[in-house]
């Protein structure tokens, strides 16, 4: 089964079982990247302008877009050639915070996904919806390998999850060690009623047909006759 495939029926199993509360789902090894789960809204090769990261999306505080290494600062994730975003990119601690609240994309996020590199102890992600904030750093995600820059232990797609209904209004990216690098940020919108609408319909055809098939058999079967 394709990962696609399988971050969908994941998100829906989660969106549709899961109390109201982001969620850390699974990660995939990289180096490189293994790609998206979602479609990707941000992968940082066009220059932020005013803090403007696209879709409705800012961002601010502490951070830089590097492509490549940047030493002392910064390394890119594994097996990356592309532009990147490290925090806080030019000190040793700090943070920088996307803002979804002004988000223009379609239906709304029920889920994200982006590509991690060298996964530290001294990163740490907050992410702010509706419902809470839930904390989650580089040590929930990975067990052992921290802060390679090398290895697909370290260099993971990480997938987060959002409860039914649970609105996402910031992801905040800290780091106490240089630094929280990440690329292709996705997103996995939540469906839309029209298509659970389709599937319920689908779901109730495929009942009545069952139902109207199994009583055609019943009713043709002849039963044996009884003598006296
Ligand atoms: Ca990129
Ligand atoms: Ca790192």
């Amino acid at each position: 089964m394709s990962r696609v495939i399988t971050g969908t029926l994941v998100s829906l199993f989660l969106g549709a079982s899961a109390a109201h509360a982001a969620t850390f789902v699974t990660s995939f090894a990289g180096a490189p990247d293994p790609g998206a789960i979602g479609t990707v809204l941000f992968d940082f090769e066009t220059p932020v302008v005013a803090g403007q990261l696209g879709h409705g999306v800012t961002i601010a505080g502490e951070y830089q877009i590097y492509t490549g290494d940047a030493p002392p600062n910064a390394a890119a994730p594994a097996g990356d050639a592309t532009a990147y975003l490290a925090v806080p990119g030019t000190s040793y601690s700090g943070f920088a915070t996307l803002d979804f609240t002004g988000l223009t994309y379609g239906p709304g996020i029920g889920g994200f996904d982006f590509y991690w590199g060298s996964i530290d102890k001294g990163n740490r992600m907050a992410i702010v919806t509706s419902t809470g904030t839930y904390t989650f750093t580089g040590a929930d995600i990975i067990g052992s390998g921290l802060g390679s820059t090398t290895t697909a232990q370290a260099n993971r797609r990480v997938i987060f999850d959002l409860g039914p209904g649970e609105i996402l209004q910031q992801i905040r990216f800290y780091s106490d060690l240089p630094a929280f690098e990440l690329d292709d940020f996705a997103v996995v919108a939540v469906p839309e009623p029209s298509t659970w609408a389709m599937m319920l319909v689908g779901f109730l055809s495929i009942g009545s047909m069952l139902r109207r098939r199994d009583s055609a058999r019943r009713g043709g079967v002849t039963m044996p006759k009884l003598t006296s």
